[in-house]
């Protein structure tokens, strides 16, 4: 007998259907006859909300009048994702929904995909954020995920004629979006610029401008617990309205500055992930939000209340800061105590210490953001005056920690000199009462690296959280055969709670039915892909080769360079007659990224994937053995259809640069195998699934470090790797240019003689096991033993499993009483 656990409303389908019409009628002024299927979407997601609300209200009640501490996780990116299935799980109506929208005489798969995708992250982070904020409310913890509104998320990528990546605008919002709630009564006004003076022996902030913060709510339903948490991401408005006087000299343009100024500031996400942007709008737009943000965290808690104590903050909510973006809410908060609620420095002091906590996400001294103390003076003077005099305190307990003169300047918040900078990643780790990497690879390099002298004097501080993913959104949503086969198998469906009841799957991989099974679902889930990749890409994909997929965003350490050398590698044994295309295990490889604008090489290597890719999948040659698809403008959408769909995940960083990946989580807990590096949380799904189910090449942190010491030649491995000297001739020879040998001569200059991330030296490591690859995919029965091996251990990988160790590592708080 098979135990089923998932939430189940006790409406019924016709009720659904009324209140959808009802909707439909009220709040759409349509007939279900005029109706499309965008309205059914809104009309469906507004009934879904409608339903959440009771929760929604009774847990923020709960949550106000408990003693549970609450957690802010304050993140500049929240990529969240469709919301109408994954609302309709955990409120319990999907069936109802699929019913409800055909009797309306509706395709649900239409209205499903009415809604737009929002794109408020980048990556990684972004898409963490969402994952812990789902698992928050699904633990039952009181919660707020506090970010921004922006108007335009991450750009949508296209591809020219000539394979280039193009950039064009995500306005989202030009589509209805029926889950935010837009809150006007509970804005906050935030303040920039002007000076400080001192009246009254106290320093008094005198801005000369402000903007209005308001607030767009979005509903965060927990799967089986019965909680409904919130996201408010901040909309920037102006406060002030046309200035008439300038209207009058119809200077109409000067007139609406202000507006734009203000509302310039939620207006965009800037797409760099990995280097910092340094520019004044970001400064701006993450002061906006961490202000707002505590200044609503205050009203909440302490309602109605003139004269608050603060003290007991720290007791009421605890604040995650996701990466440096939102590290500036550490001197806000000891501003808004000190001037605002005329605290002394040190009660402030010990507040503000015990309310942060800090999450560092990279390795590459390039993302740690570093900001001009002259901008911050500009923008936040008052600011400024608190981080210098954090700065003086900070070197005074040095003083007294160590005799090394050389390591405290090290690490100086405030730097010295002409052109004073503040590291912001210092900042939180001095302030912070801990800070995280997240994988444990991450966290030690963190401690032994790039956070060396803090570790030494502040060790207790230092601790890991690995990342985990959601199982709701990337395996009941995404892969709905597999969850299905393991319900069967576990004869509950209990595990999408508990991820690691998966380790019960384990036996059934010498189940040869069972795993004839598992086979078929992956099989269905290629068929489903590749018909998704013809109806939205035109492309032609043959579902009985090997899905070999590398998705991520586009970046030098990343590597996607070396994925695509070998496969060029491979086209030219082919093409030179070295080895037979009938020989070739024939494989399909997914590329799904997008490169920062402005990010030079990211960019060629798009190009020339774009263009491999033309060229092989035309020639006859290799017909039905290599394939490339690259669909444009990878995002959580396409995430979903393709993961599911995948048997070889690439995972292939220079070790010591992916700080986890989260994507290799999702892919095993889909039944992909790995290959990849010793990087990030590979580490950790190696040690968890078996060395022998883990398609392990490469160097490692310590071969890095000792190469880059002996001295880095790139050109070596190029001399003496005869497929890989082919493969960058003939990139550099215009096979993939039309024969003009410019296009890429950027790309092979890099490779040959810089090189950083060691792609080169990977290369022949990568190639040799790919053999491997070919021969156990060879028996397929094999092969998809590996891969339930893999599901059936990868059960820690849930943000559930993340945010319980944040909770007690971290956070020390828990759900609230049911
Ligand atoms: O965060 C990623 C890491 O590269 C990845 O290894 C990790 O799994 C993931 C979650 O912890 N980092 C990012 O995604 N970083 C950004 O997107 C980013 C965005 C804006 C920035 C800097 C970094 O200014």
């Amino acid at each position: 007998m098979t135990e089923l656990t998932a939430p189940k409303s006790p409406i019924s389908s016709e009720d659904f259907a009324n209140e959808i019409r009802e909707l439909l009628k009220y709040e759409q002024g349509v007939t279900p006859e005029q109706a499309t299927a965008a309205d059914v979407y809104v009309a469906a997601s507004s009934a879904v909300r409608r339903h959440l609300m009771d929760s929604w209200m009774k847990t923020q009640q709960d949550m106000v009048n408990g003693n549970t501490k609450a957690v802010g996780y304050l993140s500049a990116e929240f990529l969240m994702g469709r919301q109408l299935r994954n609302s309709l799980l955990n409120a319990g109506l999907t069936d109802q929904f699929y019913a409800a929208v055909e009797e309306l005489g509706f395709d649900a798969q239409k209205v499903i995909d009415a809604e737009y995708e929002p794109g408020l992250g980048n990556g990684g982070l972004g898409r963490l954020a969402a994952c812990f904020i789902d698992s928050l409310a699904s633990l039952g913890v009181p919660a707020f995920g506090y970010g921004i509104q922006y108007k335009y998320g991450i750009f949508r990528q296209e591809f020219d004629e000539n394979g280039k990546q193009v950039e064009r605008p995500d306005y989202w919002l030009a589509n209805e979006d029926p889950w935010g709630h837009i809150d006007y009564g509970r804005s906050q006004r935030v303040n920039f610029g002007g000076k400080v003076v001192a009246e009254d022996g106290k320093r008094v902030w005198k801005p000369d401008w402000s903007v209005r913060a308001i607030p767009v709510d979005y509903m965060v339903p927990g799967y089986a617990s019965g909680r409904v948490n919130t996201l408010r991401l901040w909309q920037a408005k102006s406060y002030d309205e046309f200035d008439l006087l300038e209207f009058n000299k119809s200077e109409y343009m000067k007139a609406v500055e202000p507006q734009v100024k203000a509302e310039n500031i939620s207006k965009i996400l800037y797409p760099e992930d990995s280097t910092q942007v340094g520019k004044e709008l970001r400064l701006e737009q993450q002061y906006f939000f961490t202000s707002a943000s505590l200044h609503d965290a205050i009203r909440v808690f302490y309602p109605g209340e003139e004269n608050p104590d603060l003290t007991t903050f720290p007791n009421k909510i605890t604040f995650q800061l996701n990466d440096t973006h939102p590290v500036i809410g550490i001197p806000e908060l000891m501003r808004i105590l000190i001037d605002e609620y005329g605290y002394d420095w040190d009660t402030a002091w010990g507040i503000t210490t015990k309310t942060f906590n800090y999450t560092c996400h990279t390795l590459l001294p390039e993302a740690l953001e570093v900001w001009p103390a002259s901008l911050i003076s500009k923008l936040l003077p008052r600011h400024m005056e608190i981080i210098e005099k954090i700065n003086d305190q900070f070197l005074k307990e040095l003083a007294g920690l160590t005799q090394d003169q050389d390591k405290i300047q090290r690490m100086r918040i405030v730097t010295e000199g002409d052109n004073k900078q503040v590291r912001m990643a210092y900042l939180a780790t001095y302030a912070g009462s801990h800070v995280n990497g997240v994988a444990e690879l991450h966290s030690q390099l963190l401690k032994d690296v790039t956070l060396r002298d803090f570790s030494d004097l502040y060790g207790s501080k230092f601790t890991n959280v690995t990342n985990g993913v959601t199982p709701r959104r990337f395996v009941k949503l995404a892969n709905p055969g597999l969850s299905d086969l393991i319900t069967e198998g576990l004869g509950t469906d209990k595990w999408l709670s508990d991820l690691e009841m998966l380790k019960g799957l384990e036996p059934l991989a010498q189940d040869d039915e069972f795993v004839k099974k598992f086979a078929k679902v992956k099989h269905d889930n290629k068929i489903k892909f590749a018909q998704f990749a013809k109806d939205e890409y035109n492309f032609q994909l043959d579902p009985s080769t090997m899905f070999d997929t590398m998705i991520k965003r586009l970046h030098e350490y990343k590597r996607q360079s070396l994925k695509i050398l070998e496969i060029i590698a491979t086209y030219a044994d082919i093409k030179s007659g070295k080895i037979k295309a009938a020989d070739l295990t024939p494989r399909t490889f997914i590329f799904g990224a997008k490169s920062a604008p402005g990010y030079y090489m990211a960019k060629l290597t798009i190009q020339l994937i774009n263009n491999v890719a033309w060229v092989i999948n035309n020639d006859p040659d290799v017909e039905g053995k290599l394939k490339i698809a690259f669909p444009y403008n990878y995002n959580i959408r396409v995430a979903q259809i393709l993961i599911p769909a995948t048997e070889l995940d690439e995972q292939i960083s220079q070790a010591g640069k992916e700080a986890s990946g989260t994507s290799n989580m999702k892919f095993a807990l889909n039944g992909a195998l790995t290959v990849g590096t010793l990087d990030g949380a590979n580490v950790e799904i190696r040690a968890r699934v078996g060395a022998e189910n883990f398609f392990l090449f490469g160097m490692t942190v310590e071969d890095v470090e000792a190469l880059y010491a002996k001295g880095y030649n790139p050109a070596e491995y190029y001399d003496s790797d005869p497929r890989l000297k082919a493969a960058i001739d003939m990139v550099a020879g215009g096979t993939f240019s039309n024969g003009d040998r410019n296009t890429y001569a950027p790309l092979v200059a890099d490779w040959l003689t810089k090189d950083w991330f060691m792609t080169l030296a990977d290369f022949t490591a990568y190639h040799d096991i790919q053999s491997q690859i070919d021969t156990l995919y060879a028996d397929q029965l094999e092969w998809n033993r590996k891969a339930i091996i893999n599901v059936a251990n990868s059960g820690y990988f849930s943000s559930d499993r993340s945010i319980e160790d944040y909770l007690e590592r971290i956070w020390k708080t828990g759900p609230l009483d049911k």
